[in-house]
């Protein structure tokens, strides 16, 4: 009898690592000290009830507040730590950065720093975990500024302020209905799906692609009386369907884990919308541009999807602050394309649609 051959997370960022014989091999070390604590909280989660953690409250029943104003689920204060802990002993890491920390993170002065520097959010949708559905962790690796590397002093904020355009890695992990892990290197992605009884990601989805149109959106129309002309436009289009402009119908779908959404759009293509808005002016979006539009950025650009604020590629930003918010566009590449023209021309179609708030659905 032959079993069909798989290779492990560790085979394949071998493989990769031939890419670069000098390599040391600090890059895959540390990757894989990501997957270790992204297994942990994988069977956390998977425990549910059952792990003596229930997600809405910390230990004595009371709730804390994260830096970003929103309640943390004891299971988000876990996660931190899971990701804290299994990284920063191994000498590769200069500081970390994470949506449950205010400042950033200094590796102990007792241990070795590194040149690498982790950006994550532990749990991502966390407000999903009481309701049973699928959250995940979300993180970049970017190369800490030479200075750091050189002095090893204690990171600041200033040293995580880089463009998405410089992240050495990004990925994600999946607590669903199986344990995935999503991958780039900068050579493509590919996913992983955990073992149980090996304990160890293998490789599943080897090069994974967004298709490049679609039929299926998703967005929280909850919010659609705050959005931006570009964006009231391309949903109601999408909603006209077949008797529209657009000629086809469309699907929408919000799980409200954009994690979740962002594997959907990888495996089956779609659009994934949480723009900028007018809801609370200062808030310029609701997602975090380090820790989730950037990797997430990365890893469907590196399938050939695209991703925006909609009026520029999103890993050309240059951020302002580690918590710093953003409107963000990704998925079909063809979509969010369109998306982008439609936001480069609102008062043009306004001004060719003099009817566009009153006959509009979604209507100012
Ligand atoms: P939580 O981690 O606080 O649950 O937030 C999840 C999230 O950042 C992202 O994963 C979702 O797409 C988005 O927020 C959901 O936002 P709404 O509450 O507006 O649906």
């Amino acid at each position: 009898m032959t079993t069909r051959r798989r290779y492990t997370l560790t085979q394949y960022l071998i493989e990769q690592r031939r890419r670069f014989p000098s390599a040391s091999g600090d890059f895959n070390a540390l990757l894989l000290d990501v997957a270790l604590a992204c297994k942990a909280i994988a069977r956390s989660v998977a425990f549910g009830e059952l792990s003596g953690m229930p997600g809405s409250d910390l230990v004595d029943g009371s709730t804390t507040v994260n830096v970003q104003g929103e309640e943390q689920k004891r299971l988000d204060v876990i996660s931190n730590i899971y990701f804290t802990e299994m990284t920063e002993w191994g000498g590769h890491l200069a500081g970390m950065a994470s949506e449950e920390m205010d400042e950033p993170y200094q590796i102990p002065k007792t241990m070795q720093r590194g040149k690498y520097l982790l950006v994550f959010d532990p749990l991502d949708g966390s407000s999903n975990i009481d309701v049973n559905v699928t959250v995940g962790s979300i993180f970049s690796i970017l190369r800490a500024p030479q200075d750091v590397i050189d002095s090893g002093r204690d990171v600041v904020e200033a040293d995580f302020l880089q463009p998405g355009t410089q992240q050495m890695a990004a990925g994600y992990a999946l607590y669903g209905p199986t344990a995935m892990m999503v991958l780039t290197v900068g050579n493509g992605v590919a996913g992983f799906t955990l073992d149980p009884n090996l304990g160890q990601f293998m490789l599943t989805h080897p090069s994974m692609k967004v298709p490049e149109d679609t039929h299926e959106f998703a967005i929280n129309a909850s919010n659609s009386r705050f959005w931006e002309a570009p964006v009231k436009r391309y949903v109601d289009e999408c909603l006209a369907g077949k008797t529209g402009a657009r000629g086809k119908d469309f699907n929408m779908r919000w799980i409200a884990s954009m994690v979740a959404e962002a594997h959907r759009i990888l495996l089956r293509g779609g659009v994934f919308m949480y723009p900028r808005d007018t809801k609370d002016p200062s808030k310029p979006g609701r997602l975090r541009l380090l820790y989730e539009a950037n990797p997430v950025g990365m890893i469907i650009e590196q399938a050939g999807g695209r991703a925006s604020t909609g009026r520029e590629p999103m890993l050309t930003v240059q951020p302002t602050a580690l918590h710093q918010r953003i409107g963000l566009v990704f998925g079909s590449k063809n979509e969010v394309e369109r998306i982008e023209r439609y936001h480069a021309e609102p008062a043009e179609y306004k001004e060719r649609n003099p009817l566009f708030a009153e006959r509009s659905l979604f209507r100012d």
